[in-house]
């Protein structure tokens, strides 16, 4: 398929997209293993288009559009049933393309969203109500500022009571740091992107360790095994990332979630095909039962919790 004829153009008003981060795959393959029915890409993002629903004047990095219908006919295109749209930061607390993106996917995409702390009861409502599911705290110094602690307190405390969780997003080598104030938020946190452990460590290695020592230490933790592009040393097909989510998978096979992580936002070394990531699933899940879990049961159970009977 190609990718860019779902593409909207920009208007004269939107920005430019950075020279130096590649644009998504124009044509990802079809890939060779099929997902299971039902099977939910439980991380990718929608990105405006910029002329409608304009980036976050605080933004780090300016990527190319990435609309909801493309993000659908990547859906179809990979075999995939349904998308966690999760908000990035280079919308800001705006979340409106994503739930754009949610109120159009016909009951088949829901999302995770960045609020302030101060965010008006029926603004939270209206996320609740347009398909939102849990909020995001972005903890890479590099994509955001260091907000307050107490930022992060008083958001966890309103969104818990609408049964939400929380996803956060790190780099493992700042859990030394992180892992006391994580290990203190309450209900259902979402560890994105494996912990992103350091590759070049190895699997025994400090980073990962702690990884898996807060997965090991409540059952509250659930962890995605998405993102080999980020973090593969030796580059696609991510042979390097297998024995990592694959431990993942094995390990806590009720509280994993996979997801493309398209449009894979700021790559400068390569884009990923995204019919390989789907090819890696039966590598990092190799028996159906534990494709089964990851694909359908864990992230229906987190965000349509009304269909899984949960
Ligand atoms: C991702 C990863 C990245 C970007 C964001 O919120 C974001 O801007 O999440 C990244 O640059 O590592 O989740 O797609």
């Amino acid at each position: 398929m190609t990718l860019s004829e779902g593409v909207s153009h920009a208007g004269a008003t939107a920005p430019v997209a950075d020279p130096d981060y590649l644009p998504f795959h124009p044509a990802p393959s079809r890939p060779v293993f099929r997902p299971p029915a039902g099977a939910v890409d439980a991380h990718c993002h929608v990105f405006g288009p910029a002329a409608v629903f304009p980036f976050s004047p605080r933004r780090k990095y300016t990527p190319v559009d990435a609309p909801a219908e493309t993000l659908f006919a990547l859906r179809d295109h990979l075999g995939l049933s349904r998308n966690v749209i999760v908000q990035a930061t280079c919308h800001g607390p705006d979340n409106s393309a994503m739930l754009d993106a949610i109120a159009r996917s016909e009951g088949r995409a829901r999302g995770v969203a960045v609020v302030d702390p101060d965010i008006a009861e029926e603004d939270l409502r209206r996320l609740h109500d347009g398909g939102v599911r849990g909020v995001r705290f972005n903890f890479l110094k590099r994509l955001v500022g260091d907000a307050p602690k107490d930022d992060y307190i008083r958001i966890a405390a309103r969104v818990t009571e609408l049964g939400w969780h929380i996803v956060v997003y790190f780099e493992s080598a700042e859990l030394a740091d992180l892992g006391g104030f994580v290990r203190s938020l309450p209900g259902t946190i979402v560890i994105d992107h494996m912990g992103r452990p350091d590759l070049a460590e190895g699997l025994a290695g400090e980073g990962f360790a702690r990884v898996l020592a807060l997965m090991e230490s409540d059952a509250r933790f659930w962890i995605k095994v998405s993102c080999p592009e980020r973090l593969t040393v030796a580059g696609p097909p991510y042979d390097d990332v297998v024995p990592f989510a694959r431990t993942l998978v094995e390990g806590y096979p009720d509280r994993v979630l996979w997801g493309t992580d398209w449009p894979h936002p700021n790559m400068r070394s390569h884009m990923p095909d995204d019919g390989t990531l789907v090819d890696m699933i039966p590598r990092i899940a190799p028996t159906g039962a534990l494709r089964k879990k990851l694909l359908i049961d864990n992230p229906m159970r987190l965000y349509w919790p009304e269909e899984a009977g949960a």
